[in-house]
């Protein structure tokens, strides 16, 4: 066990617990042998009293696993100071906004409760910070990319955030987060197609991340729309990701889902007290699922990226899908 505990903040509301606690389980399977701190930040006082939640933390914890609960109020000024409605559909999301001004450690790793942990997250701790104020992971992926160009920005997603908790104080980010959600926001926010309070973040903290693996936030697209990833890189994320984020509208909770980790995820989630909650089966979540095509996609898939790659690969064709310029933020790396 190393000596250095590993703080994670996860933000919940009651209904995503279940996710939350799904989360928690598959961080203990791969890192029991670290000491974790869980920080569960929450705009809910239901969390607080929930019973499943007690049982859960007092079944997972021991002696080098424990839980705080933060408890963030509504009124609160940096919460007030984001417009209602609009492109943050769930103001619980704001939460990752103030983990690092309400955890007070050396470095703090928040993680969304749409993800399942399935390796090490050691050496992401061990990440040198080189000053930067947090690490992330490109965000290189389907409209988000274009969003970024719109903004003239290194576009990166937010669900994997690790924070320089001393850099964040000390370049008093919280309030030039809150500066601008009372300046400039408004205007971005009316737009369409804006990812919320990650376009805070990637506007506010631009030249001031530290780019990561895409293990580290191995989102939808890599698994479901396969051939449009090509490289070692992606490879790696693909076959070996440490952290697999359900960013999207295809949810592993929802019946018909596809994704191939949809089953880990139901494994982690079996092992909470939660287990007994039926997976969603409404018609929104069929819909989203699409679940013939989307197999058929995925299967097909399978056999035509090798395929394609081996292609490549006998007549020379070197050309990325993705253009070289936009690949490179992707070429630091936090462990070789
Ligand atoms: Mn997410």
């Amino acid at each position: 066990m190393t000596n250095e505990k590993q703080h994670i903040a996860i933000a919940s509301d009651l209904a995503y617990l279940v996710h939350a606690a799904t989360l928690v389980r598959s961080i203990l399977e791969h890192n029991w042998r670290h000491g974790l701190v869980f920080h569960l930040l929450t705009m809910d006082k239901r969390v607080m009293d929930d019973n499943r939640l007690k049982q859960f933390i007092q079944e997972t914890s021991s002696e080098s696993v424990c839980y705080e609960i933060h408890y963030v109020d509504e009124m609160h000024p940096f919460i007030q100071s984001v417009p209602e409605g609009g492109t943050i559909k769930n103001r619980a999301t704001l939460l990752r906004l103030m983990a690092p001004s309400l955890i007070d450690v050396e470095k703090l790793l928040y993680l969304d409760s749409d993800m399942i942990v399935l390796g090490d997250l050691a050496p992401l701790f061990a990440l040198d910070m080189e000053g930067k104020v947090m690490a992330a992971v490109s965000d290189l992926f389907g409209s988000s990319h274009v969003i970024a160009k719109g903004l003239g920005l290194q576009y990166f997603n937010a669900g994997t955030l690790l924070f320089n908790v001393p850099a964040w104080k000390a370049n008093n980010c919280l309030e030039k987060v809150l500066a601008f959600t009372l300046g400039k926001f408004t205007e971005l926010f009316t737009r369409k197609k804006h990812y919320g309070d990650q376009d805070i973040l990637n506007s506010v903290f631009q030249g001031q991340v530290r780019y990561v693996h895409p293990k580290y936030n191995a989102v939808n697209p890599l698994f479901l729309r396969r051939c449009d990833f090509y490289g070692k890189m992606f490879d790696e994320a693909h076959d070996q990701p440490v952290i697999v984020h359900f960013a999207g509208g295809a949810k592993p909770w929802n019946a018909w889902d596809i994704h191939p980790y949809a089953k880990k995820y139901r494994y982690y989630r079996q092992m909470t007290p939660w287990r007994d909650v039926p997976l969603s089966k409404s018609k929104l979540a069929k819909k989203i699922a699409l679940w013939p095509l989307k197999w058929f996609k995925y299967h097909c898939q399978q056999v035509f990226c090798p395929l394609s790659d081996l292609v490549r690969r006998i007549i020379g064709y070197s050309s990325r899908i993705i253009p070289e310029s936009r690949v490179k933020y992707w070429i630091e790396q936090t462990d070789g």
